[in-house]
């Protein structure tokens, strides 16, 4: 295996200029971890992060795997981001380059940012929203979605991102779950040239029922359509905001104060609230942007990320702005005009540094062969010194494209394995110290104890694939699941690890001879398309919720060139097995189903109908039967346990 990596050394000149310069330096910092745990992380704490009452215990393990990090310190996590950039003499740096979907741009200052957060924190305060409350931000790609998650971080309120590409319905399960007391919203956003509503799905999702707890509905303007106003609970946030103070004493909080709840996808169950830290999120989110972006005083930072997601969280609204940097924003998507957006961004901003998805990166590719006009070579793209990846494995070829067609054969690659669990890079390169090998994410960030383990948690040696842990507690860990405790000990610390391992819920192997990780895909029911991560029962539950139609249904992956994963489902109707047309208007009534419980990010590719799933003698599905069925692959596995055989020529039929 090790023979045939292409290895990608760091270029000289890259490396001479790197926060972290070559591979002793990236040990260094790994040995210090392993000599001093405690006093590496209490080290940078101090040097990242500005505490208003400094730290004196670094780790607190009393209650594991309930862990408390930098507890006796106070911070304000806006305060970081914002106000002491300006008292270091940023004020005037531009903080956010906005590029609206339709091409406009805004640039907004430090000061400015800070402004604008302040007068929001002042509104949230004047409609008594505090320290501890939570508050549902459901808005597109902005400085106001920004500044509100600032706002929020300032008085010490909990914000929870809902994406805006999720229904009615599940927003409302996010805003029962969390009791917020406020949404922050906007009448729509704008996408590919066209005003989707926003405000008309928070009033559905408040229509559903549960959600008592909403008190005021805040909402932002941004198209010219004529929106509903509730009157008493609905206002506009420029009315709420305007001619309040522009500066805001911040709120100092203790280190392990909620900053934020963040939904995602598990193997079970409703998506669960995973809830990270002030003080231990920020140093994370900042040092892994200093090491793993090397970012400097003059890059020009871009994430595509939504603030939706935990990328967005991270590596917009806090990792760059704790350092001070200037970053993109951008509203609109990758192929509007044409394929040639994000290229042409790039080139218009000097964009250094560039973060997006394989399954970005992968649609863009096939644009760019049909059609040179929106292939990179048609743009400058000189400013890039950087590129990253995230939320899926790239596959060799992409990165070989990416490396070759975006980053001009010079740009270093970020392969950066993480989740939302994690609050930040786990797995990654550190660009100017780690040999690139396609496909592989490397090595663990500095302090960072992953391993691959069998199923009782033993190590396995490297070039044998198993179960991916991190051994230790680490700074921006997720600190439990919202509302439930006991769901966070048995997902993420289980007892077949002693409850001594983090599980992250992804199968790993390590090269032989390098050690490098590559991460071979989840091992529970989570799916990842196009870097968006659903779990199969969630999508099974919709479908069954079509109660008048489905009888029974079993959701499955299978691999898809351009989104990495494509939902399939199998799906046993109430009524006899349609096919033809039939079955094509069903198919699509199920999906706009899904669409309608969960949103269209979940609506499965293939349905396929039976008159009954695979199923063993004790009836349960027979999942890894229908992994092959999808894949259109013969089967191969040990059918002895099956009851009804003959359903699985039914199903290998493509109807
Ligand atoms: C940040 C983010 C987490 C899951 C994770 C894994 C997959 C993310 C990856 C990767 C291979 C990478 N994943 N980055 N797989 N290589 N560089 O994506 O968070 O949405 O919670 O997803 O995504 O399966 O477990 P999240």
């Amino acid at each position: 295996m090790s023979e045939e990596l292409k290895v990608y050394a760091p270029p000289a000149d890259f490396a001479a200029q790197a926060h972290v310069s070559g591979m002793a330096a990236y040990e260094a910092l790994c040995k210090e971890a392993e000599t001093d745990y405690e006093g590496y992380w209490g080290r940078l704490a101090k040097e990242l992060i500005s505490w208003k009452t400094p730290f004196t215990k670094v780790l607190n393990e009393a209650e594991a795997p309930f862990f408390k990090w930098f507890e006796d310190g106070t911070l304000n996590a806006s305060y970081n981001c914002l106000d002491r950039n300006v008292e270091r003499g940023l004020g005037d740096k531009t903080a956010i380059i906005f590029e609206a979907d339709g091409g406009e741009v805004t640039k907004v200052s430090y000061s400015e940012l800070l402004a604008k957060t302040c007068q929001i924190a002042n509104g949230l305060k004047s409609l008594g929203i505090k320290k501890g409350d939570r508050v549902m931000i459901y808005i597109a790609m902005s400085v106001d979605g920004v500044a509100a998650m600032q706002a929020c971080a300032r008085i010490g309120a909990t914000h929870s991102v809902v994406f805006g590409g999720f229904s009615a319905q599940s927003l409302r399960d996010r805003i029962e779950d969390t009791g917020a007391k406020a949404i922050i919203t906007a009448d729509c956003q704008v996408r590919g040239g066209k005003q989707l509503p926003l405000k008309a799905i928070v009033d559905e999702a408040l229509g559903l029922g549960g959600c008592d707890s909403i008190q005021k509905v805040l909402v932002v303007k941004r198209g010219d359509a004529k929106c509903a106003m509730t009157a008493g609970r609905d206002q506009w946030m420029d009315d709420l905001v305007s001619g309040l103070p522009t500066t805001c004493e911040p709120e100092w909080v203790e280190a392990e104060h909620p900053l934020f709840l963040l939904y995602t996808s598990g193997s079970t169950g409703k998506p669960k609230g995973v809830q990270h830290s002030t003080g231990g999120y920020l140093l994370h989110a900042a040092l892994t942007t200093k090491w793993t972006f090397d970012l400097k005083a003059d890059d020009v930072f871009w994430c595509t990320a939504d603030i939706g997601w935990v990328t967005g969280h991270t590596y917009i609204t806090y990792g760059p702005l704790a350092l001070g940097g200037t970053e993109i924003v951008f509203e609109g998507v990758p192929t509007y005009p044409d394929a040639g957006r994000f290229w042409k961004m790039i080139q218009d901003h000097k964009v250094s540094i560039f973060y997006t998805a394989p399954t970005a990166i992968r649609s863009l590719i096939k644009a760019a062969e049909a059609n040179d006009a929106v292939h990179p070579k048609s743009y400058d793209l000189s400013s890039l010194r950087l590129l990253g990846s995230v939320g899926e494995p790239i596959n060799p070829a992409a990165w070989e494209w990416y490396h070759q067609h975006v980053g001009g054969g010079r740009c270093p690659i970020v392969d950066t394995f993480w989740q939302t669990e994690t609050g930040g890079h786990m797995i990654t390169p550190l660009p100017g110290a780690t040999p690139l090998v396609p496909g592989s994410c490397t090595l663990p960030f500095p302090g960072i104890q992953f391993a691959v383990v069998d199923e009782v948690g033993n190590d396995l040696p490297w070039g044998k694939g198993g179960i991916l842990v991190c051994k230790k507690p680490w700074p921006s860990m997720i600190r439990t699941i919202w509302g439930d405790p006991e769901r966070f000990k048995k997902s993420y610390y289980p007892e077949d690890f002693k409850g001594k391992y983090y599980l992250a819920g992804d199968g790993a192997i390590r090269d032989e001879k390098t050690g490098y990780f590559t991460i071979t895909g989840r091992i529970d029911d989570v799916l990842n398309v196009s870097g968006h991560r659903m779990g199969t029962m969630e999508i099974e539950s919709a479908l069954v919720s079509c109660t008048e139609l489905v009888a029974e249904a079993a959701v499955v992956g299978r691999p898809d060139d351009t989104t990495g994963e494509a939902i399939c489902a199998f799906v046993v109707l109430k009524r006899p097995r349609p096919t033809g047309d039939e079955a094509k208007a069903i198919a699509k009534q199920l999906r706009d189903h899904v669409g309608k419980e969960i949103g269209p990010i979940a609506k499965p590719k293939d349905i396929r109908f039976g008159d009954n799933l695979p199923k063993t003698r004790s009836g349960k599905i027979m999942r890894r039967l229908l992994r092959s069925l999808a894949k259109g692959e013969a089967i191969t596995q040990d059918t002895s346990t099956l009851e009804n055989p003959a359903i699985l020529d039914q199903l290998g039929e493509n109807n």
